[in-house]
């Protein structure tokens, strides 16, 4: 957000040339309350001259700061913060009456910021604003409609509210959600953010103690099962999910997805997940790097409501799937990727070619029947499938010693010379080089020169 303010700002004054640049903006002005103690636009209640001489309430292009106990300053104008102007507020109370508002709207938009913690703020709207609510702040909003206009408004801290007096729970739930960012992310209704009414026909908007795990994909590390788990205490509506993969886990051919399957009888599905929307697959076929679909309607997944998706991971080191929903409010859930197993209970380790949760003599050959061979096209998970061990695009003398340090390490000294040297070896080209370098490699660690070794 700071970073958007900026480059409004740079934009701005490449556009206005020289006029903007001359302008002495960020003046601060800390109230003192030493004119009538309570008007906003009274210069004599603030230290500090403004930009310009003298407070203008349309155009507030300086910093004005609220840090004393104070009164319930007041304006009966709209006060009107620019970019390069805010206020910065951390005690009193701010009321603009008359059904003024904080902020204009305009073409360019020139967004100006609010920040209060520890104070009041009653206005009938904001317009194009950023607004951070921190500890024990109130954001009053008595008007109707869109009190919100362009604004965004992040809230930072438990004890922190917003109060609409005339939306009820219904408007801001369909209207001002996408406004709203809670400690930094997009709201989620039940999750990190509660908005119920008033009681008087507004609505109280308050955060809420982010539990981890909200929603989850769980994969079993045994059976490669993925399964979309909603643990977020109440019914999550999305229309999309992505799975991504960069390391190439995914198997589409063993995906289930929606689409087609389990949506709406009308596109060829049983109605089963879905019976009245059609899905359309988003990933193209056979992808291992991304499993995608969505649907122009909707699909709620009530709370503990699962989602099965088919053993379409593909086990191995590469514990990196990242996921999302895209929700009908409009935001994006980024969803907790949680691995687990009967068999398979911790993460496969590097080197454990045909990940099967264990080194031993079943994941020699992998390494053997690739031996100098390049792997550098091919996806991570299969690079290390081939036995590239260490990862760097060939599968060469290096990665056959970590092997035999790594199968030594877990069987015992001289395990992987006793297995090796036992193995019937179809090619015997590569027999007497990988006994070259079994010989090698204990008598003298010395690495042996690459050569192609092909049948
Ligand atoms: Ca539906
Ligand atoms: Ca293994
Ligand atoms: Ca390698």
């Amino acid at each position: 957000m700071q970073f958007v303010t900026q480059l409004r700002l740079l934009l701005a004054a490449i556009l206005c040339g020289g006029c903007c640049v001359q302008a002495a903006y960020g003046v601060t002005l800390t109230w003192t309350g030493g004119g009538d103690g309570q008007s906003f636009n009274q210069l004599a209640n603030w230290s500090g001259t403004p930009t310009g001489g003298f407070i203008n309430s349309s155009n507030l292009v300086d910093t004005y700061v609220v840090d004393t106990a104070t009164g319930v300053i007041t304006s009966s104008t709209t006060i009107a913060f620019r970019a390069g102007g805010g206020l910065i507020q951390s005690a009193g109370s701010l009321s603009i009456l008359n059904g003024n508002g904080v902020g204009v709207l305009e073409t360019p938009d020139s967004i100006g910021s609010i920040t209060i913690s520890n104070g009041e703020l009653s206005t009938q709207y904001l317009a194009e604003l950023e607004v951070s609510l921190g500890q024990g702040a109130l954001l009053t909003l008595s008007g109707s409609g869109n009190p919100v206009n362009e604004s965004v408004v992040d809230i930072s801290d438990l004890s922190a509210s917003i109060h609409f007096l005339a939306e009820s729970s219904a408007n801001v739930l369909s209207e001002h959600l996408n406004k709203f960012t809670v400690f930094g992310s997009s709201p989620v209704v039940g999750v990190n953010l509660s908005v119920t009414d008033d009681g008087s026909g507004g609505a109280l908007v308050a955060p809420l103690l982010v539990e981890p795990p909200s929603v989850k994909l769980q994969v079993d590390r045994d059976s490669g099962e993925m399964t979309l788990v909603n643990l977020t205490g109440g019914d999550i509506s999305f229309y999309e999910y992505d799975i991504i993969s960069i390391a190439g886990s995914l198997d589409a051919a063993a995906w289930t997805p929606i689409a087609e399957s389990t949506d709406a009888v009308s596109n060829g599905g049983d109605g089963s997940v879905d019976a009245d929307d059609a899905w359309i697959r988003f990933s193209a076929p056979g992808s291992r790097t991304d499993l995608a679909e969505g649907t122009f309607g909707e699909l709620t997944l009530a709370n503990n409501a699962e989602l099965q998706l088919g053993n379409a991971w593909i086990t191995s080191p590469f514990e990196e799937l990242e996921a999302t929903l895209s929700l009908t409010n409009g935001s994006y859930l980024s969803v907790e990727v949680v691995y687990l197993g009967t068999e398979i209970l911790a993460p496969i380790q590097v080197g454990d070619f045909n990940a099967d949760g264990r080194i031993s003599a079943d994941d020699w050959p992998l390494l053997r029947s690739n031996l100098f061979a390049s792997v550098s096209s091919l996806l991570p998970v299969d690079a290390h499938a081939a036995g590239d061990l260490d990862g760097s695009g060939t599968v060469d003398e290096y990665d056959f010693l970590l092997f035999e340090e790594l199968y030594d390490a877990t069987l015992g000294p001289g395990a992987f010379a006793r297995m090796a040297s036992g193995v019937p070896e179809p090619s015997s080209v590569c027999t007497i080089l990988v006994g070259s370098i079994v010989v090698l490699s204990s008598m003298s660690r010395r690495l042996t020169p690459s050569t192609s070794c092909r049948s």
